[in-house]
């Protein structure tokens, strides 16, 4: 027996000797929490384990998803090698030969129909190199003004907002340090505790100090919980809100006038604007009692030090760009930033939330966050990529109308890098459709996803785990990813396949690298004298100071942790206060008779996105394996619905069928439903696809629905 034990015990030992490390960061959201993946091998089988380590912003937290991240890279369903449509399926062929295919149906496409009518749809959750080399792709490799990417349906209207007020958008305005020390925080659309939650101790320990937290939410989330004063706002009302609050914070003699007399423009006409406003008016539109504004309005203009996070409760909406400007005209009017424990930041969604909304990805915008229609950036930008300044297409469209170009029939080929439209997009039943007129749609993924179906051929692209590259976290952080686990099968690097088909037309010559590292140098180059300046970043620094936040123009240059402490980056130097109206430029989608309750979307903890990712990790998938629609119980009895059972949700769009689950903690008059299911469950079926006319950001936070109990599914037919 002790025998036995014994030769067991050693073989045990030589397992856990073979063990293998392996260093990176989370694929999901924007905290970029640095980890390493441990894969010992138990006899046959291998054994994983993800540990947090250290760094500036997450300091070695981990949240369950990226706990179980490595669960859908080392899926089996994972592509690994490249698939092409024949007959109506899908097989696999050789690099060869979906290199040539793609070029002969390019080559084709641009004869036929002209440049512009290839498309590229990108991503955010790229690295920067990847970002980077996908906007030179388009303008330099298709010459097409056709690209953009999911980010537009992100962060779009925050960064159009930090712009128009601040004249820069680098997410926060503050490190992330600060936060602890700020006596008075208002979340507004943002539910951090289950989509940053890696981001929770340092609200934890501000509230330890002592601060009073406000949450703008038409739910009580697992972030309302935390606050001192939940405002369960209507959706889509928090700029109206905003206009009380600068109502009393002006009559009450609040604001701080020195600092609107020195560093602000358009205050007078903000003042004007508020003093016709009724405050009962704005009451009733918001839902929110008229105290409890009152008191989240006087407690933020009165403490020493506050600061303002919105997020997309706030900004997913027509009037996105303009809430969240109103929330800023708050947040500057009691003269809030640029000071210690001050300030405003916009909690960047996706991974590389940040990095990939500065580089070139988005229609207008060229390196470093400069402007496709400025002649000197076009002259700068065309100088680093070798070609003349004529050669660069103009400004193309937002990503949705990208799609409907698709539909008319003005694009008919596409290069799809790293998203799943067709589960993201507003008004999904539209998009399927209009991807399925493509002459020509490349996919370059992990997993035949549901947009990935429609494809003529699929590209099999590198995880988290295998592919290197920046990332620009949260905070505005330049951090390096070191992924460096061996490319599984035959799948290559995003930047690699973008140098494979710019080599595949002929264009090689201006993507011959042979690292992600070569790549990231000519990004800073490109990026010298943008306002997101990488210049001073080295892979070397990111390696010995774990992070760098920009602008960082030199290689001496700490890094800037705080913006605008002298002056805002507007010509004038002044922050721009803007007047905005309560009714909304654009109507929504409001509940009417037909369609009487207010639909939300967002996101529950356990699931990334649409899902394709996350619904492939075990662990994560049992603790949500399907849809819900959240309902209040007393609405649920008006309705005939039970709890926990299939409901049919119909909007003026399309149906889905989703479980119903009770709680009170969601206001009377709102149904919400996450966002990380296709198919049947797809919720941006029932989404209107109206687009905030500043940013183009879909209303993906209000519509209006019907529901009704779903008993059989025959008479009940999905549309
Ligand atoms: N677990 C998880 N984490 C994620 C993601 C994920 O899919 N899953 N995705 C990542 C990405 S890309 C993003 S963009 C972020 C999103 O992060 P968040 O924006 O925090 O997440 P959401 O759930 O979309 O919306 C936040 C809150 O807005 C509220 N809301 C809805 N309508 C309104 C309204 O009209 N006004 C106000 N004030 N609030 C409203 C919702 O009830 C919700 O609680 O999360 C990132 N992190
Ligand atoms: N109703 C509603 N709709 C929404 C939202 C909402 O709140 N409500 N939120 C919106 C927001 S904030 C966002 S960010 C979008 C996101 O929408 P999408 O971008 O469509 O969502 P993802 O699920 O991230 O899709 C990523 C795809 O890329 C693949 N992938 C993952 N990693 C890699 C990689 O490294 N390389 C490549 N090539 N592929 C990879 C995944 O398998 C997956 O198929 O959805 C938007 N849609
Ligand atoms: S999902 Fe976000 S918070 Fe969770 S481990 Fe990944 S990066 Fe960190
Ligand atoms: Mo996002």
């Amino acid at each position: 027996m002790t025998e036995l034990l014994l030769k067991y015990f050693r073989t045990k030992q030589k397992e856990v000797q073979s063990e293998k490390t392996y260093d990176t960061q989370c694929p999901f959201c924007s905290m970029q929490c640095k980890m390493q993946l441990i894969e010992q091998t138990v006899v046959t089988r291998k054994k994983y384990i993800a540990v947090g380590k250290e760094n500036p912003t997450t300091k070695g937290r981990l949240c369950m998803k990226g706990m179980n991240a490595h669960q859908h890279a080392l899926h089996q369903e994972r592509i690994t090698h490249p698939l092409l449509k024949k007959n109506g399926e899908f097989v696999r062929v050789s690099w060869e030969e979906a290199l040539q295919f793609i070029k002969e149906q390019v080559v084709s496409i641009q004869q036929e129909d002209g440049h512009d009518a290839v498309g590229v749809y990108g991503s955010a959750s790229i690295t920067n190199e990847e970002a980077y080399l996908l906007g030179k792709f388009a303008r330099v490799a298709l010459k097409t003004r056709h690209i953009d990417y999911n980010g537009r349906l992100c962060m779009s209207a925050a960064a159009t907002a930090a712009n128009q007020t601040f004249g820069m958008d680098r997410g926060f305005t503050n490190a992330l340090s600060e936060v602890p020390h700020a006596r008075v925080i208002m979340l507004a659309g943002s539910n951090i505790a289950e989509c940053q939650p890696t981001i929770m101790p340092y609200f934890e320990e501000a509230k330890e100090n002592g601060a009073y937290i406000i949450v703008i939410d038409p739910r009580e989330t697992a972030t309302a919980r935390i606050a001192d004063l939940h405002l369960k706002v209507k959706p889509g009302t928090d700029a109206a809100l905003a206009n009380d609050m600068l109502k009393i914070i002006i009559e009450e003699g609040l604001i701080d006038e020195s600092f609107i007399k020195q560093r602000t423009s358009g205050f007078e006409e903000i003042e004007r604007y508020v003093t016709t406003l009724s405050l009962e008016e704005i009451s009733g539109r918001t839902g929110v009692p008229i105290e409890q504004i009152r008191k989240a309005a006087v407690k933020f203009a009165r403490e020493e030090t506050g600061m303002l996070f919105t997020a997309r409760g706030v900004e997913q909406q027509t009037d996105g760009t303009a809430a969240v400007r109103n929330l800023l005209n708050i947040l500057i009017s009691v003269g809030k930033i640029g000071k210690f424990a001050c300030g405003y930041g916009a909690i960047t969604g996706q991974g590389n939330g940040q990095g990939a909304r500065e580089h070139g990805q988005k229609a207008d915008q060229l390196p470093g966050y400069r402007s496709i229609e400025n002649e000197e950036d076009r002259a700068y930008i065309a100088d680093v990529w070798g070609i003349s300044a004529e050669e660069l297409p103009r400004k193309g469209v937002s990503a949705y109308e990208m799609i409907k170009k698709v539909h008319e029939g003005e694009i008919t080929g596409l290069f799809l890098m790293c998203s799943n439209p067709v589960v993201s997009n507003p008004n999904a039943n539209f998009v399927k459709a209009a991807l399925k007129k493509l002459k020509f749609f490349a996919v370059i993924d992990l997993f035949i996803s549901e947009t990935a179906r429609l494809a003529d051929v699929i590209l099999p692209a590198s995880s988290y785990l295998e592919d290197e590259g920046t990332m620009t976290n949260v905070e505005g952080r330049v951090m390096l990813r070191e992924a460096s686990k061996p490319c599984p099968g035959e799948v290559r690097h995003d930047w690699k396949i973008i140098c494979d088909i710019a080599g595949a037309l002929g264009k090689g010559r201006f993507f011959s690298y042979e690292s992600a590292e070569e790549i990231f140098n000519e990004l800073r180059k490109a990026s010298r004298g943008g306002i997101a300046d990488y210049s001073g970043i080295t892979y070397e620094r990111l390696k010995k100071e774990g992070g760098i936040l920009w602008p960082c123009p030199e290689q001496g240059h700490p890094g800037t942790a705080r913006l605008f402490e002298a002056e805002f980056a507007h010509p004038d130097k002044k922050a721009d206060m803007c007047v905005v109206p309560n009714e909304p430029a654009v109507k929504k989608d409001r509940p009417t008779e037909e369609y009487p309750l207010y639909l939300t979307t967002g996101r529950v903890m356990p699931h990334y996105l649409t899902g394709v990712q996350t619904r492939k990790s075990a662990a994560l998938a049992a603790r949500h394996f399907e849809s819900f629609m959240e309902i209040h119980p007393k609405t649920a009895a008006t309705y005939k619905i039970e709890d926990r059972v299939l409901v049919k949700i119909e909007s003026k769009r399309g149906s889905i069928v989703v479980r119903s689950k009770w709680t009170e903690a969601i206001r009377p008059d709102t149904v919400f439903v996450p966002m990380h299911w296709g198919d049947s469950q797809n919720v941006n079926r029932l989404v209107a696809e109206d687009l905030d006319p500043t940013c183009q950001m879909p209303g993906f936070k209000v519509c209006s629905v019907r529901i009704s109990p779903f008993y059989d599914k025959n008479v009940n037919k999905l549309s």
